[in-house]
């Protein structure tokens, strides 16, 4: 069976591979990262895979099946993290499911399918705002001209590919034709109350919602904090603050929305001087699109509307956007009764968070199976889960892939 004690202690140790000495932080193509998926790789190649890098970083293991070559169930997560990250988001999906290819090698069982894990190098975007560039590059959905975004540095991905050691240009050639993978299933913490509220380890996901990040500038007038009269200012921070309180009326006008301003700069921040210029980010999200898109368009007007009123200017940028994904009902089924093996009553619900199977759905059927959560709390150091929920997440998952049946195409 999947040692559920391993599972903690590597999650621990990947914890481990911060850029801070304080708190979890790693984001992609760090050195962090590299620490991170060098453990990865070992712990892949120890289960019986084959294992390596791929050309956009990310960590890519491989069981075969009964036949060499085989079509394959994609397993797996993220292995990054955001700033001051909980332990268990992204990595316990990682980690579980090279425990279940280890529990199949250790009894030498060979499916009718290869297994192939991955540990997608860029879930969040925090480094460079755009995010799931792993599973998009898989999928197919990598526009090239995205390795051109710039990090706080000016840093380009493509930049920081090559300082990686990887040839950007190689990105292209890592989609997989349809057909190549037979399902993307991953296994993620819940980041939310619903299976603590109800006494349950695990629980079926039935779709994910879909969100917009947007990035707003603000440009004003920088000036001295002593001489400008509050009747001449134009105070791009002051504009931003009545922005920030909008979005989240907005928000808050419909309990199906969720949004959020994560990061706000004001230049040129120093004590003495009207801030002249404000960046910060919008994320919007809902589980119907129509509610978002609406969600959007109103923080769009809103936003021109304080800046013309203060006579500033006011760019809205969209960053990225991605619908609501729904899972696959033939695999939902499937795991259902892995869930139900497991003695646990069967609950399904939406997921709050993004994840990789949003950019993976282009390329195939989805499916994700939850693990209770403390609190719901993520995104947090106090992120946490049971050992004994990590076995039942393992145990759900070792059962679902030994009773998996492709959809038939
Ligand atoms: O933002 C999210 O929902 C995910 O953690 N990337
Ligand atoms: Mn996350
Ligand atoms: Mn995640």
């Amino acid at each position: 069976m999947p040692n559920a004690e391993r599972i903690m202690q590597r999650c621990d140790r990947l914890a481990r591979e911060s850029e801070s000495a304080s708190g979890l932080t790693r984001v992609f193509l760090s050195p962090q990262h590299r620490a991170a998926s060098d453990l990865v790789l070992g712990w892949m190649r120890e289960a019986g895979m084959r294992a390596e890098r791929d050309a956009i970083g990310n960590t890519v293991g491989r069981y075969e099946g009964a036949h060499a070559g085989s079509s394959c169930l994609m397993l797996g997560s993220h292995l990054d993290t955001v700033r001051d990250a909980g332990r268990y988001d992204g990595m316990l999906g990682v980690v579980t499911a090279i425990e279940c290819v280890g529990a199949l090698a250790e009894k030498g069982e060979r499916l009718p399918f290869a297994i192939e894990v991955v540990g997608f190098g860029d879930e969040e975007g925090v480094r460079f705002g755009t995010t799931m560039l792993g599973s998009r590059a898989i999928a197919g959905g990598l526009d090239p001209a995205v390795l051109g975004a710039r990090d706080a540095d000016g840093v380009s991905i493509e930049q920081a590919l090559r300082h990686f050691g990887l040839d950007p240009a190689r990105c292209s050639l890592l989609r997989r034709r349809k057909g190549d993978v037979l399902a993307y299933v991953e296994l993620h913490i819940e980041q939310g109350p619903v299976l603590e509220a109800e006494s349950l380890p695990v629980g079926v996901v039935s779709a994910i919602n879909g969100f917009s990040r947007l990035r707003a500038r603000i440009r004003g007038m920088a000036g001295h904090a002593g001489t400008v009269p509050m009747r001449l200012r134009r105070d791009a921070l002051a504009a931003a603050a009545e922005c920030v309180l909008a979005v989240e009326r907005i928000a808050r006008s419909d309990p199906e929305l969720v949004g959020t301003v994560g990061r706000i700069e004001a230049k040129p921040g120093a004590i003495n001087v009207i801030p002249g210029e404000v960046e910060f980010t919008i994320d919007i999200r809902a589980p119907r699109d129509d509610l978002r898109q609406l969600a959007v368009a109103s923080a769009k007007a809103e936003l021109a509307s304080i800046a013309a009123r203060r006579s500033l200017a006011c760019e809205v940028e969209l960053i990225q956007e991605l619908g609501v994904t729904h899972c696959a009902p033939s695999l939902m089924v499937q795991l259902e009764r892995a869930v139900a093996a497991a003695g646990v009553r069967v609950r399904k619900l939406p997921s709050g968070a993004g994840h990789d199977g949003q950019a993976m759905s282009a390329l195939t059927d989805i499916a994700m199976l939850f693990v209770r959560c403390k609190g719901g709390i993520s995104h947090n150091p106090a992120e946490s889960i049971t050992a004994a929920d990590a076995a039942v997440g393992a145990r759900t998952l070792l059962r679902f892939i030994e009773h998996f049946e492709p959809a038939l195409r």
